[in-house]
């Protein structure tokens, strides 16, 4: 296979690793746990993870041998930069403690485990992948596993090819699946331990134990090296204003993020939007008077970052899609057997009055978009939604009724631009490279002392690789009870961006500034050889949040 002269050289980098997983480890546990929410619900679910402590692993001075173990991996949910770090970083873990211990890894998502698709993972295949971004190692889907049956199926392979532990490595929904078949396989004493490692480019998937999910680093830096790209061309034509949607399915950390990276004129926060009750009008009508007074300066152009997931943000759609939701799961097989033609109208004859007249009212796109099978997990899928065109149409219209009314004398030209899958399997940077092996190297640490329904933890990631703090924390202690696909369902808290955080008020303090003047900023490639200072950065979220 060619390389490219960066894969090559690349290949080569040693992921950093904490000073305490360096030699030989001890475990310091903590008290027991409760879950953030919901104790007494999530503790019945539970009964066999729930309460665990708190783990940290510390240097000691004589090394644990752990006999031969077969491990298994499973890749979940969408690409994250540093998936095959994770792997890597696992491997070497299990073999530093035993050479005999072998990794299987489960092919295309949890499915590979239910369909009994795997292949073993050798040294050889590892070394084609360290430090290289994507998932193709072993491939990654969303099949949900919620069933008994499928755990059933896992078990049956798992059994079969001695596997004693599995690590499931994907965003807040799929470790609420690792967690609910870690209470499944100790409830049934099989003797498999469940890991989980928190991965996601959303950055939605934090906690106080869990400062960051990895892939946000690498993704947020890709998708800002384009936004300075654009936003140069864009001060340097001074005609277009150039709408940019960004992945992030539910949470607005990528936006905020990318926003902190590259100062754009217009960032619009969905946590904010619905905070403050905001309708579509609403916002528009902000976007249409920043256009308008910079037009009044000459300049008709500018940046403007949309959250992929703002739709669901703003309270009227919030409820109509909560009640399309509800009303769709329950009324599946007859919504199937409509004409697509007809299901438009056939959605709006069932909804409440209000939410009716509000799914009438959107353009046809999006409200087919509103209608379409929901991913495994119950979503929406989002990223399918064009928000970015909507809101341009809107914007223009606005503004074209403000000239007529005199109000406005400028010229408004839209480009469009949605940045999500260009980031996702972007080669690591070096914080994920050295973040992910750190996180694999834990789990097989978590697995050596025997640990189930945990997931693995980095911490302290703003100081120097050497200086993280290494453990577990239980999944249920993150978890609480949503309403999914109409039921009540125990879910791991997703994390929003808080209004209250550094992150928001940093840019809040600032985007008056950066909506009149410009004030952008051009981040650039992510560099992997050179300074420290340069290569070595942590986002700009975790640096406001921890302060440093
Ligand atoms: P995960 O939550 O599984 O990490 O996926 C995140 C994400 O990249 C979202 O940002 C986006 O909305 C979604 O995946 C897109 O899904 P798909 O890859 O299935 O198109």
């Amino acid at each position: 296979m060619t390389k490219s002269a960066l894969q090559i050289a690349r290949a080569a980098y040693q992921p950093k690793l904490p000073k305490a997983l360096k030699g030989a480890v001890k475990i310091v546990a903590g008290g027991a746990t409760q879950s953030v929410a919901d104790q007494q619900a999530i503790k019945t679910l539970f009964p066999n993870t729930y309460g665990m402590p708190l783990i940290k692993f510390e240097s000691a001075e004589v090394a644990m041998a752990l006999p031969a173990i077969n491990v298994g991996v499973i890749l979940s949910g969408g690409q994250a930069p540093g998936g095959h770090n994770v792997i890597s970083g696992l491997f070497d873990g299990i073999k530093s403690l035993n050479q005999e211990s072998r990794l299987y890894g489960f092919l295309m998502g949890p499915g590979g485990l239910v369909d009994h698709k795997y292949i073993e993972l050798t040294a050889d295949i590892i070394d084609e992948y360290r430090n290289t971004g994507g998932f193709d190692i072993i491939g990654s889907g969303r099949t949900k596993l919620e069933k008994e049956e499928q755990f059933e199926k896992g078990y049956e392979i798992l059994k079969q090819l001695d596997i004693r532990a599995l690590v499931i490595i994907g965003g807040d929904d799929s470790n609420t699946n690792a967690c609910v078949l870690a209470e499944y396989y100790a409830a049934k004493n099989y003797g498999i331990q469940v890991i989980g490692c928190p991965k996601t480019i959303d950055g939605d998937l934090k906690n106080d134990m869990i400062e960051t999910s990895f892939g946000f680093d690498t993704a947020c830096k890709t998708y800002a090296e384009v936004i300075g790209n654009i936003q140069r061309d864009c001060n340097s034509a001074r005609k277009y204003w150039h709408f940019i949607k960004l992945m992030g399915r539910s949470a607005s950390h990528i936006a905020l993020e990318c926003a902190l990276q590259v100062q754009p004129n217009i960032c619009i926060v969905s946590e904010e939007v619905e905070k403050k009750n905001l309708s579509l009008d609403d916002i528009v009508t902000s976007i249409a008077k920043v256009v308008a007074d910079r037009a009044a300066d000459g300049n008709n152009f500018g940046t403007i970052l949309i959250p992929e997931g703002l739709i669901e943000f703003i309270p009227a759609m919030k409820n109509l899609i909560a009640e399309l939701n509800d009303f769709l799961a329950q009324n599946a097989v007859e919504f199937s057997q409509i004409k697509k033609s007809a299901q438009r109208d056939y959605i709006i004859r069932h909804l409440s009055e209000e939410n009716s007249a509000i799914y009438a009212s959107l353009p046809e796109g999006v409200a087919r978009q509103l209608s379409l099978d929901r991913d495994p997990h119950g979503n929406v899928q989002v990223s399918l939604i064009e928000t970015e065109k909507l809101l341009s149409e809107m914007v223009g219209t606005k503004l074209a009724q403000w000239k007529q009314k005199g109000n406005y004398v400028g010229k408004f030209a839209a480009q469009h631009h949605f940045f999500g899958y260009e980031g996702r399997c972007a080669a690591p940077s070096n914080f994920d490279a050295d973040y992910c092996y750190a996180l694999g190297f834990t789990a097989s640490r978590l697995i050596a002392e025997g640990k189930t329904g945990y997931m693995s933890s980095v911490r302290n990631t703003t100081a120097p690789a050497e200086e993280w703090i290494s453990g577990g924390v239980p999944i249920t202690m993150m978890m609480n009870m949503e309403r999914r696909n109409g039921e009540m369902k125990p879910v791991i808290q997703k994390a929003l961006v808080k209004l209250d955080g550094a992150p928001f008020k940093t840019f809040a303090a600032n985007r008056e500034k950066w909506a009149k003047e410009t004030c952008y900023v051009y981040p650039g490639p992510i560099q992997y050889f050179g300074p420290s200072s340069v290569c070595d950065e942590p986002t700009k979220t975790l640096q406001l949040e921890q302060a440093r």
